[in-house]
């Protein structure tokens, strides 16, 4: 019976490496889809790869993403509860454009997005004042700016 040899190469070891990453790594749907809709890919050629781009807390309570949600990710799981057939962009865009203020920090989820602050957690505020901000969301575009698109 011929013995079966297994060639540890460096190659066999990068494989072994990036599969025990694989999971750190792996960027779940929703985000997929939530990072260029919000736009928070500009200026981050390398997103797709990059954890830091959107933190997780963005809409859970742990760093690491899973359960328990945040209250932004509340308001998602709501508009996903009125409208179960919807698709998380359209569901994403809908919780944004209601302009509810998911964590009561005083500013609109749809102002934290275009800050780049955490809807969901009210220690997370933008610096500018609420009228300012607003001010400069509009000209921007305003909520219209995260309607759902086409995936790239
Ligand atoms: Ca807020």
């Amino acid at each position: 019976m011929a013995e079966l040899k297994v060639k540890t190469t460096p190659k066999l070891w990068l494989a072994v490496a990036l599969l025990t990453l694989a999971p750190a790594l792996a960027m779940p749907a929703f985000r997929l889809q939530a990072i260029p809709q919000l736009h928070y890919d500009e200026g981050e050629p390398l997103w797709q790869y990059s954890a830091g781009v959107m933190a997780c807390t963005f809409c859970h309570v742990n760093a690491k993403g899973g359960a328990p949600w945040n209250s932004f990710g509340q308001a998602l799981q709501n508009g996903f509860q009125a409208d179960p057939k919807a698709k998380f962009g359209a569901v994403l865009y809908t919780v944004l454009a209601a302009n509810g203020d998911a964590d009561g920090d005083g500013y609109p989820d749809a102002t934290e997005v275009f800050a780049h602050t955490l809807p969901g957690d009210a220690t997370s505020q933008p610096e500018q004042p609420l009228a300012e901000l607003e001010a400069a969301f509009e000209k921007a575009g305003g909520v219209e700016l995260y309607a759902a698109k086409r995936k790239k």
